[in-house]
Parts: C-alpha cells; sequence; structure tokens
C-alpha cells in the first residue's frame, strides 16, 4: 500500500531524518519518501503487518502532525 500523509511541522532535513527514523522502525515499511517543500511524507509498505495508524503515531511521536491523508479531508 501507498499514501500520501500531508505533514505538518517538518522544516530542514534533520525533520526528514526523524521523520523517517521513526517509521522506519515500524515492521513492512518498504519505502518513505519526504517532501519538505510540499510537506507530504510518502510511504509504501505492508499494511498487513503495520497499520496506517502506526505510521501516523510513529510521525506524531516523532513531534510533527498528520493534517491529512490523500483523497481524504484535512482531518
Ligand atoms: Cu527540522
Amino acid at each position: 500500500m501507498k499514501k500520501v500523509l500531508k505533514v505538518d511541522g517538518m522544516s530542514c532535513m534533520h525533520c526528514v531524518m526523524s521523520v523517517k527514523k521513526s517509521v522506519g522502525k515500524l515492521d513492512g515499511i518498504k519505502n518513505i519518501d519526504v517532501d519538505l517543500k510540499a510537506k507530504t511524507v510518502s510511504v509504501e509498505w505492508d499494511e498487513a503487518l503495520t497499520p496506517l495508524k502506526n505510521i501516523e503515531s510513529a510521525i506524531t511521536n516523532a513531534g510533527y502532525q498528520v493534517i491529512a491523508k490523500n483523497n481524504e479531508e484535512p482531518i
């Protein structure tokens, strides 16, 4: 599964690394792409191993805010 999350609060490479590190710890993560300018985190992963809410929690725990998921209204 691939999802693009709109994430608020990321401002530099440190933020990119923090998000990649915390999401990367989860099971079944295949790819993480962070676009600082667009404020998006694209995650490709095996949803049988990790539900989307765990990815959102990992981003939140790193100190950032998930404000929207693709094809959905902002939370
Ligand atoms: Cu930063």
